[in-house]
């Protein structure tokens, strides 16, 4: 049996697509918590780029990369979460990466110091939605009827747009309409609620307050 610690920050988007994996799999983990304003020497000596999430490994290994710890933490649980058609592997590989894009994406627009600025990068964010909302078909998840790391990795975005969509004039879900369905099925599933912190919303305004930008003086 594998010992799993994943090292984490609250409101990191990241390490909730591990999270999520982690509890669909329904394998035992640790989670630690840091700082990342203030980052212990003993993470900046296993994090090569000094970001969340690590999983550590029976102690003794390391792993970084959320995409790649989900893989792990799929490979050595029992059941998966890839689909088994290369192509369709290899594409849900690449919207994963899409998906990360999107999150910078959110970051971009929260570190936006003026409304017009704002505007500018909300838009970037719409149309790469868009490219989302045209590769889904109207399946519960990504690929069909079954759940895989490829939902995982979206859920916490998601989650985001939610949060965001209901605090400020960002997306018309009528437009978005397979995404937001997308988005409904994934917030019903126990792994993923299970992943959101408590007072989620509040500590990711704080967190986009803190980018001092024009956002966080809406939120
Ligand atoms: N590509 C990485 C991105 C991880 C990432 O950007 N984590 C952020 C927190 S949400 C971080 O640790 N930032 C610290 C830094 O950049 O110094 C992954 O998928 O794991």
């Amino acid at each position: 049996m594998v010992n799993l610690e994943l090292v984490s920050f609250n409101v990191c988007p990241f390490v909730q697509r591990s999270v999520i994996t982690l509890n669909h799999k329904g394998c035992g983990y640790k989670v630690t918590f840091i700082d990342l304003s203030n980052p212990p020497d003993w993470f900046l000596q296993i994090s090569p780029l000094g970001k969340v999430p690590v999983l550590k490994v029976n102690d003794t290994e390391v792993l970084f990369e959320s995409a790649v710890i989900n893989e792990f933490v799929d490979d050595v649980t029992p059941g998966t979460l890839k689909p088994s058609d290369p192509l369709t592997l290899a594409k849900n590989r690449a919207w994963i990466e899409f998906g990360g894009t999107c999150l910078a994406d959110l970051y971009m627009m929260a570190d936006a110091k003026t409304e017009n600025e704002m505007q500018q990068r909300t838009d970037v964010c719409r149309d790469r939605l868009q490219h989302v909302e045209n590769i889904l078909t109207h399946t519960a998840f990504f690929n069909g009827g079954d759940f895989a790391l490829v939902d995982a990795a979206y859920a916490p975005l998601l989650i985001r747009l939610d949060f965001l969509c209901r605090k400020i004039d960002f997306l018309d879900w009528n437009g978005y309409t397979k995404l937001d369905r997308w988005k409904e099925n994934l917030l019903g599933l126990e792994s993923v609620q299970d992943s959101i912190i408590e007072d989620f919303e509040l500590h990711y305004a704080n967190k986009i307050r803190a980018q001092n930008g024009y956002l966080g003086s809406l939120l």
